[in-house]
């Protein structure tokens, strides 16, 4: 499918504010792949996409979950989770991406996961990052991601991790396993 066709799907999955947020993703994570050496293509492609489920009712997004054996166990952690999974899942089948370095970006979009690959990191960063996000503390993680990506994703999730436990919700085990594995990297240990 070519870019604009697939744009014109996607806008059409969700309402106009949601549409800006994800072309604030694009520029940003197109700004970040040019600075750490990833793919600029990729790194749009993943993030035109990124949030396709999100506006699924979520009964369709949890009957996606069990249909198509998606990890089950997302079920039992907050529903804004859900549609990470179930986005790869409509890249793949109705969108027909095969590139699976992309549909893992959007995949691990909300949740990170231990190990990311750079170009996961970019979209999770460019997601909490583009310009019309406007929390507390997000213009310092701005200015960690033009030093450096590991240490500006790791804030990121710190903020999030922090943010959950102001609410008293849970945390999804991947997250916690992103953050414990960018402290890793970073620190070497
Ligand atoms: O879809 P977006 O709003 O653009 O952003 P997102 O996909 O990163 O979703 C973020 C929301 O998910 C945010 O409000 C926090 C919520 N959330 C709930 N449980 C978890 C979680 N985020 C992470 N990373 N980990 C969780 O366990
Ligand atoms: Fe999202
Ligand atoms: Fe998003």
């Amino acid at each position: 499918m070519d870019r604009n066709s697939m744009i014109e799907r996607v806008k059409a999955e969700m309402p106009e504010k949601r549409w800006k947020h994800t072309e604030g993703v694009m520029a940003t994570a197109i700004v970040l792949a040019n600075r750490y050496g990833e793919d600029a293509e990729r790194a749009e492609l993943a993030s035109i996409l990124h949030d396709v489920a999100k506006y699924w009712p979520t009964v369709r997004q949890g009957n996606v979950i069990r249909d198509n054996h998606l990890p089950i166990e997302v079920l039992a952690y907050d529903k804004e989770l859900w549609h990470a999974p179930v986005g790869a899942w409509v890249a793949e089948n109705e969108f027909g991406v095969m590139d699976c370095g992309v549909l893992d970006a959007i995949r691990y979009h909300t949740s990170g996961r231990k190990g990311m690959t750079k170009l996961e990191k970019i979209v999770w960063l460019a997601d909490y990052i583009e310009p019309g996000r406007d929390f507390s503390g997000v213009d310092a993680i701005r200015a960690l991601s033009e030093i450096n990506l590991e240490e500006a994703v790791l804030a990121g999730l710190d903020g999030t991790i922090s943010f959950l436990i102001a609410k008293g919700k849970r945390i999804y085990p991947l997250t916690i396993d992103a953050r414990n594995g960018l402290i890793e990297e970073i620190k070497g240990g």
